[in-house]
């Protein structure tokens, strides 16, 4: 079955954009996933094609109408099996995870909602549509569109026949809890600098120990947030009262 994604934007010429290259671009001109972009704009009712509307209690900016992508999201609903999650592109919303990716891979595919402007009418979230907000991260972009290529590239990587003989699944950043090990290759000294001896050894035991301690060191070091997760972390916290792992 073809994973189907569907975005709601004010530019649907952004997409595919980055997605119509590389691997995902491939992915999608063999139909192991599809894509399709609607205008919100076509949603809207005044001949001048209204989307958006000034802030209740004011303040700067313009907030787009949620009886607008109401419309937009019960014309989707012929089209889209009804289990497909309803996601809004939001700083607002709780940071999209490599364990969310995961899930939202295996299902039948996503429905995406861009704004622009100030943000969302909340009734969006609140109210019977079901649409969950979703956030790449803790900075603000003009637009939800360049959060949703990112949403999308991170679950087209997964789908089945995409990434072909690449078999990085298991060892890769945030698969395991922890960031992946540093990669080197030729040539074997650059700048001073030579690739570390473990590696040049052949014996592939050894190295895959180093590269567990690597990974273990990286994470400790820069995402001291992911070590604290990770269960290597157990033997060395002193309290031992952790917030549980996603999944
Ligand atoms: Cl999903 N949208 C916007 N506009 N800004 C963001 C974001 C999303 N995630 C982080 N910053």
């Amino acid at each position: 079955m073809t994973w189907t994604a569907t975005v709601l934007t004010l530019y649907p010429e952004m997409f595919p954009g980055p997605l119509g290259h590389s691997l995902a671009g491939r992915a999608l001109a063999e139909g192991i996933w599809s894509l399709g972009a609607r205008n919100i704009r076509d949603f809207a009712a005044d001949r001048h094609r209204t989307v958006d509307a000034t802030p209740a209690g004011g303040g700067p900016g313009m907030v787009l109408r949620v009886d607008i992508l109401a419309r937009a999201i019960a014309d989707l609903r012929a089209t889209t099996p009804a289990s497909t999650p309803l996601l809004a592109l939001t700083p607002r919303g709780p940071t999209l995870t490599q364990a969310r990716v995961r899930r939202l891979a295996a299902g039948p595919g996503v429905t995406l909602i861009c704004g622009r402007f100030e943000g969302f009418d909340e009734r969006l979230f609140t109210g019977s549509l079901g649409v969950e907000p979703v956030s790449i991260g803790d900075y603000v972009l003009s637009g939800g569109e360049p959060a949703a290529l990112v949403l999308l590239d991170a679950c087209v990587r997964l789908l089945p026949g995409v990434m072909g003989a690449i078999q990085s699944g298991e060892s890769e950043s945030f698969e395991s809890g922890l960031l992946e090990y540093p990669h080197y290759t030729r040539p074997a000294t650059w700048d001073g600098q030579t690739i570390p001896e473990v590696l040049r050894s052949g014996d592939h035991a050894k190295v895959a120990a180093w590269r567990q301690a690597r990974s273990e060191e990286d994470t400790r070091l820069r995402r001291p947030d992911l070590w604290e997760r990770h269960d290597g972390a157990r033997v060395q916290s002193p309290s031992g009262a952790r917030e549980e792992k996603d999944e």
